[in-house]
């Protein structure tokens, strides 16, 4: 995988979030549990990360010298599994089982899952993780990258910031972090329950490059992974994106971060989203 890319390429990754979208919306519509605000924000950041950028291969996921994903933000997961079953990594018929005991499309990512390389759901724990996965392929000089996806609202958590202080200090430029940056928490906005701002200051205060993209465009995504990899210390892409981006009754709503499991509101509201794909 590579950094460069065509104008092919671009639009080839604009009609993989499409599919994506539709994908997770089906998983959500079937099984009527997860996070679908979450997982709509982060469609681009992944399909850029796991169609161009990472070095991943579904033959074999346990690789040594592939290229790692952390998702910190677990609760996204549906997006993760969706574009591991179109890669190959498992049947796409497991989408399916999304949250049933034995699936392997687990609540929450789980590294008995193939191409899952760290096990998430309790926010705070990814970057840490990633930060050790980093330090760990400087230790045996090899050449592997390690990007790790977080939430805005999961930055509030007290050890995102210890891990963060960490890498800079061991200098570890082959780590990415991605903050889906879409301005909304669990129960509301960010800034309102507790603001994470000044967000670039604060990472620049800890070390780190600081990178901000348009996290819905392709383009913009891939131009920071490229900025980032050349810089010599931990960089984070502030990606600017929207909950629920592309269902648009769920866009920039609190209410849709999760769906309850005993209403058939959701349903009813995804059938209509459906509907209006159709006439489209
Ligand atoms: C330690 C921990 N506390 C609480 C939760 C419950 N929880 C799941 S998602 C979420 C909100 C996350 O917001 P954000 O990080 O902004 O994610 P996004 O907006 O991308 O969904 C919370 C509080 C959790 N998973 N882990
Ligand atoms: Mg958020």
């Amino acid at each position: 995988m590579s950094y460069y890319y065509t104008e092919e390429d671009v639009t080839r990754l604009e009609q993989k979030s499409e599919e994506i979208r539709k994908t997770i919306m089906e998983l959500f519509e079937r099984t009527r549990m997860g996070h679908p605000g979450g997982s709509l924000s982060e469609v681009e950041i992944l399909v850029a990360l796991y169609y161009h950028i990472l070095r991943v291969n579904a033959e074999n996921p346990k690789d040594v010298l592939r290229d790692r994903f952390v998702l910190s933000k677990g609760h996204g997961s549906p997006t993760l599994y969706a574009i591991l079953a179109d890669r190959g990594f498992f049947a796409k018929e497991e989408l399916a089982s999304f949250r049933q005991f034995g699936s392997l499309c687990t609540s929450y990512p789980d590294m008995r899952t193939p191409g899952i390389d760290m096990v998430s759901g309790s926010l705070g724990n990814g970057l840490s993780a990633a930060a050790g996965m980093a330090l760990c392929a400087k230790r045996n000089k090899e050449d592997w990258k390690t990007y790790v996806l977080l939430g805005d609202g999961e930055l509030q958590e007290g050890l995102v910031w210890e891990a963060a202080m960490a890498a800079a200090y061991h200098r570890l430029d082959n780590l990415v972090a991605i903050i889906d940056n879409n301005g909304l928490q669990i129960n509301g906005r960010v800034n309102e329950i507790m603001t994470i701002e000044p967000l670039p200051d604060k990472w620049k205060a800890f070390g780190w490059e600081v990178v901000e993209a348009d996290g819905h465009s392709v383009k913009s995504l891939l131009d920071a992974c490229h900025i980032a990899m050349k810089k010599c210390a931990p960089t984070v892409i502030i990606a600017h994106t929207v909950k629920g981006k592309g269902v648009h009754f769920m866009e920039d709503i609190a209410y849709w971060h999760s769906l309850t499991p005993n209403t058939d509101l959701p349903a009813e509201r995804m059938r209509e989203y459906f509907d209006r794909r159709q006439e489209r």
